[in-house]
């Protein structure tokens, strides 16, 4: 198998191949309970229906259309009567396994139906996903093939360990289209992640539009964030290395594709948490706004890969003003929860300077009524209750320790066993390898527990597995990077810590690639697993 390789949606592979009908031994995350009945298997059929009342229904409409290209059949969405054959999504109190609403459901197949319950329509869409595994890899084709469409008769009950089950998308150091942001959802819904951290600037590129507001005192012109900042990207190292395999891609989001990404995310039950980071990671802005800068010259674009040699001015009110404007226009845009302030490798800016830059930015977040979330750096500062800190260097805990102490809460990101962007072995073709540098395939990315270091289960929200994209070019190398490491990430957010076991992880993750590949989603095939 190519490495890099791009597989064309439509195009499955062109004669069928065995692959093997997963039992619920072979579900990815590992659900909390499940059980073989020994009864006779559910058949989807030309006659099933998708019966799905009210707050049920636009998951019944996402499961038919995931259901209808590979079968061919018609598989209407009803709120009628459930009949024998059919696929009933059951929406309502006391539907979820106990004490455990919001996200978890109940799965029952056997001969006369297959049953998803859950209290949320959130619940019912993650059963959705335990359903479409449990259906041979061949659902995935995007053209019709012959059935049967068998599932295993069982009994599944299951909820997350973690809240927040993320994975971070870096679209500054290398753009995405809103298409490939779309897919990429899309296939990282399939393990349950609920998440969707975009990091949307950086010191190589702005990729967000920013409209002049009327309240303007200083003049800025916010249209030069994207005008200038979205002709950047990472393409080499400071000292000239080139990095990457093609050119570096260039692109912004207008606030309608940023409204839309967010739309899809939220079809799929998907929380978007939108990063603007600052004081540093900001050359990009530096260079499209001159007023930002203390001499009010423009810095220009750069290119390299370099991190923690901008800085935004501390104490400049233009500088609060910025921040202000940006972070209104993007919290308005964004229904969910969550601000993420980057705060990350401030190394130029000092250190009361940066004290000074969160601590006024925190009541800005405030007042539009959102979560800040930050980098580890940003617990320097005394942060309000329920502000999430990312920790991504897990070395340095104790600050971290304190603000939680206080009420943060933690999203676990640590680089050496979280970060996509780092080669899975030195030969790789691309990646960096700062973080994790020889073995960084999906069972050291599998091996490592969130709640340490002196937290508590309830100190942490969850994790982000971060896809920084310095070498990436384009959507395919992003899933070769992304594919089986995010697997282990979502395992390790949902699955019960007693459930952990490599071994077992390993022959679940044979099946996928079949899947995967049926799918046109891209992979590396690691040598590890005994592809099925
Ligand atoms: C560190 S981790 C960064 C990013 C880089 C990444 C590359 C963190 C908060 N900052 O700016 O893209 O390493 O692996």
């Amino acid at each position: 198998v190519a490495v890099l390789l791009s597989i064309p949606a439509a195009a499955a592979p062109a004669s069928p191949v065995a692959t093997v009908v997963p039992g619920v031994e072979r579900l990815l995350p590992k659900p909390v309970e499940a059980k073989a009945s020994g009864r006779a298997p559910f058949t989807i059929t030309e006659d099933t229906r998708v019966v799905a009342r009210g707050g049920a229904r636009p998951v019944g409409d996402y499961l038919a259309a995931l259901l209808r290209p590979a079968t061919g059949y018609r598989l209407p969405v009803t709120s009628g009567h459930p009949g024998r054959g059919d696929i009933v999504l059951d929406l309502g109190r006391g539907k979820a396994p106990e004490g455990h609403g919001g996200e978890g459901y109940r799965l029952v197949t056997d001969e006369r139906s297959a049953t998803i319950s859950a209290e949320t329509p959130a619940g019912l869409f993650l059963g959705v996903q335990t359903l479409r595994q449990l259906l041979p890899a061949w659902v995935e084709s995007r053209v019709r093939v012959d059935g049967p469409w068998r599932v295993q008769a069982a009994t599944v009950s299951d909820y997350p360990r973690f809240a927040y089950r993320g994975v971070m998308l870096d679209v500054a150091r290398s753009y995405l289209s809103v298409a490939e942001v779309k897919r990429y959802i899309d296939n990282a819904v399939r393990f349950k992640i609920n998440t969707l951290h975009l990091h949307l600037t950086d010191d190589q590129a702005w990729r967000i539009a920013i409209s002049t507001p009327q309240d303007n005192p200083s003049g800025l012109d916010y249209e030069a964030l994207t005008r200038v900042g979205s002709q950047g990207g990472s393409d080499r190292l400071g000292n000239g290395t080139p990095l990457g395999t093609g050119p570096a891609i260039r692109g912004s989001y207008t606030q309608r594709d940023y409204a839309e990404i967010v739309a899809h995310a939220k079809s799929r039950f998907v929380t978007v948490v939108p990063e603007i980071d600052g004081p540093g990671h900001t050359n990009a802005a530096l260079a499209a706004l001159p007023r930002l800068n203390p001499d009010g010259v423009a810095k220009p674009m750069n290119n390299t890969a370099d991190v923690g040699y901008s800085t935004l001015d501390a104490n400049s009110e233009i500088t609060y003003e910025f921040t202000r404007t940006v972070y209104s226009q993007i919290a308005a845009l964004t229904p969910g929860p969550y601000l993420h302030i980057g705060g990350d490798e401030a190394h130029v800016t000092g250190h009361e300077n940066y004290l000074t830059y969160i601590r006024r930015l925190l009541p800005q977040v405030a007042a539009l009524g959102k979560t800040p979330v930050g980098w580890n750096e940003y617990a320097d500062a005394d942060l309000p209750p329920g502000a999430v800190i990312q920790v991504w260097r897990a070395a340095s805990m104790e600050k971290v320790l304190r603000q939680v102490a206080r009420g943060a809460k933690v999203v676990m990101s640590p680089a050496p066993t979280t970060y996509l962007d780092q080669k899975y072995e030195p030969s790789s073709p691309i990646g960096l390898s700062w973080a994790c540098r020889n073995a960084c395939d999906f069972d050291t990315y599998y091996n490592w527990e969130p709640v340490r270091d002196g937290l508590t289960e309830s100190d942490v929200l969850g994790v982000t597995a971060p896809l920084w994209s310095e070498t990436i070019r384009g959507l395919p190398q992003a899933e070769w990077l992304t594919y089986p490491r995010l697997v282990s990430a979502a395992e390790i957010a949902w699955s019960p810590r007693s459930a952990r076991d490599l071994t077992d992880f390993t022959a679940r993750l044979a099946t996928l690639g079949s899947r995967l590949t049926i799918a046109g989603v891209n992979f590396r095939p690691s040598p590890a697993i005994a592809w099925t």
